[in-house]
């Protein structure tokens, strides 16, 4: 069974090609579970078309790959998946334009550019919200991330399942950061960070003193060559496996923010699958959201080693430079929680504190 990625080489080739050519050794990431579960029987053919925005080598891409390949086995073949990586297709906002339409079957965006679809997602935007993976893990199980998930309902999109982003932190190629102060530099020469096209993010790097640009993902790595702007802000394993640290030299283990992703279907395609291949796709996605969230948290750590080998200048803050930057970011929750909703944001760290 072939999962192709289309116009590069098959998978094992384009992962191992890609993962050779960038690193001297992958990080030992688990293989994902045997895939279980019995043969769904003949309900038509289908032929999906996903488009995502990481590399070949992301977590994104590999829990995609697996969630192709449960379909595949379990529909003997009759549902298959051609994955387009590296927004190959276009940015996360384009490509949910195009489940809309029905002109993309899947994709596998940020939860934030996703708030112009259910507003309530902004909660995770919301900086320091979620401490530990243990506790955002919950979260993204928990009755609250249904409902939003449920409330794309209408949107033309069908949102199947969350899973892990990851912790943002700060990169640069002006200065290393310690402390809001270093954000905002001296005299008001903040720096001018990109964010994704979210308002809450732009309000914590404005909160920060930096001159913040909302912008495509697909954009950023020539925005950063050519210094359009000195940084960005994305989990470790996203910024080793775009190559950031060719045109970033400074790191900042912020964690300001943990994104999630929400793997979704166009509603057109999801109405066309039978009753028991929508069942099946809504298994696949949360076997291989799991799988995901357990590779981007094995990524993580390895991810940043990777980065100082290759020269990057990473700044690990300690509890108190952290506390800083919490107690900077403190408008952000006083202007935002009104819009968010006041009785969410409790639900959330409920949540989050019984996973302390
Ligand atoms: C961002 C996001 C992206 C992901 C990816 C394109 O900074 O974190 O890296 O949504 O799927 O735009």
């Amino acid at each position: 069974m072939k999962i192709f990625w289309r116009n590069t080489l098959t998978l094992a080739g384009a992962a191992s090609l890609s993962l050779g050519m960038a690193y001297a050794q992958s990080p030992d990431l688990s293989d994902p579970p045997a895939i279980e579960g019995d043969v769904v029987g003949d309900h038509g053919s289908h032929t999906l078309r996903m488009g995502f925005g990481l590399s070949e080598s992301s977590p994104q891409a590999l829990s995609s790959k697996y969630f192709a390949e449960i379909l595949e086995q379990r529909s003997e073949g009759r549902i298959s998946v051609n994955l387009f990586p590296n927004s190959q297709l276009g940015d996360d906002v384009q490509m949910m334009e195009m489940l809309q339409t029905g002109s993309l079957d899947m994709t596998y965006p940020s939860s934030s550019p996703a708030t112009t679809y259910v507003s309530e997602l902004a909660v995770f935007d919301l900086p320091f919200l979620l401490p530990t993976r243990e506790a955002a893990v919950a979260v993204m199980h928990s009755d609250a991330a249904q409902r939003m998930l449920d409330a794309f309902e209408g949107t033309g999109i069908k949102a199947l399942t969350f899973s892990e982003n990851g912790y943002r932190q700060l990169s640069n190629s002006a200065r290393a950061v310690e402390s809001p102060e270093d954000v905002a530099g001296q005299g008001g020469r903040g720096l001018s960070v990109r964010t994704m096209e979210n308002p809450v993010h732009l309000s914590i790097w404005e909160t920060l003193g930096a001159n913040p640009t909302p912008m495509a993902f697909g954009e950023l790595f020539s925005a950063m060559e050519q210094g359009v702007v000195d940084g960005q802000e994305n989990p470790w394993s996203t910024i080793l496996t775009s190559n950031f640290h060719e045109v970033q030299d400074y790191g900042s283990e912020t964690r300001h923010v943990y994104t999630p992703f929400i793997m979704m279907m166009s509603q057109r395609t999801w109405d066309r699958l039978a009753p028991e291949y929508q069942e099946l796709v809504q298994e696949a996605a949360r076997q291989s959201a799991e799988y995901e969230i357990q590779i981007s948290a094995e990524y993580d750590d390895w991810a940043r080693e990777q980065l100082e080998e290759r020269g990057m200048q990473i700044s690990r803050l300690d509890d108190d430079q952290i506390a800083a930057f919490q107690e900077a970011v403190q408008p952000v929750y006083d202007q935002w929680a009104p819009r968010i909703g006041e009785d969410l944001i409790a639900e959330i760290q409920e949540i989050v504190e019984a996973h302390q």
